[in-house]
């Protein structure tokens, strides 16, 4: 049984109220439901977090080290956090950054990504969709270990 957890970042509490021209009308607890089902269904352990708040993710990712795959959709923090980046290094987990819009086709602030690199890969712009791409993408990872 592997561990797979999801983390959140700043303002995607709001999901289904946000922009939803942007970011779709899905809410942030059905994204969670949807994946935990995904997750646990595959016999998998399942765990989750969103925090507006940068050095609690960080606190939280420190904390599990070693856990076997990370889904993360970083937010804003993914443009600016260093902290961020250095955390999940340490925590030396595979993980998929995911983004629910097509940042490149937005702002130019949003097109610098402090995770890509250190990521297995990238999701971004398939809505909420994404999340679920990503978990069949670690559940297929994980299969194959
Ligand atoms: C979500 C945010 O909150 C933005 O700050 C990012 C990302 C994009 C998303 O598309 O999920 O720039």
């Amino acid at each position: 049984m592997s561990k797979i957890m999801l983390v959140n970042g700043p303002n995607l509490n709001t999901l289904g109220q946000r922009e939803p021209e942007i970011y779709g009308k899905t809410t942030l607890q059905e994204i969670e439901q949807t994946i935990q089902k995904l997750v646990e269904s595959a016999g998998h352990q399942f765990e989750t977090i969103q925090s507006n708040s940068e050095s609690e993710l960080v606190g939280w990712i420190q904390d599990r080290r070693g856990y076997d795959f990370l889904l993360i959709n970083a937010a804003a923090f993914t443009h600016t956090s260093v902290a961020l980046r250095d955390a999940i290094s340490f925590s030396d987990v595979p993980f998929i950054e995911i983004h629910i819009s097509n940042v490149y086709k937005r702002e130019s602030f949003r097109h610098h990504s402090y995770l890509s690199d250190i990521a297995i890969g990238v999701i971004a712009g398939m809505g909420a969709k994404g999340y679920e791409l990503a978990t069949f993408f670690a559940l297929d990872y994980l299969n194959s270990r």
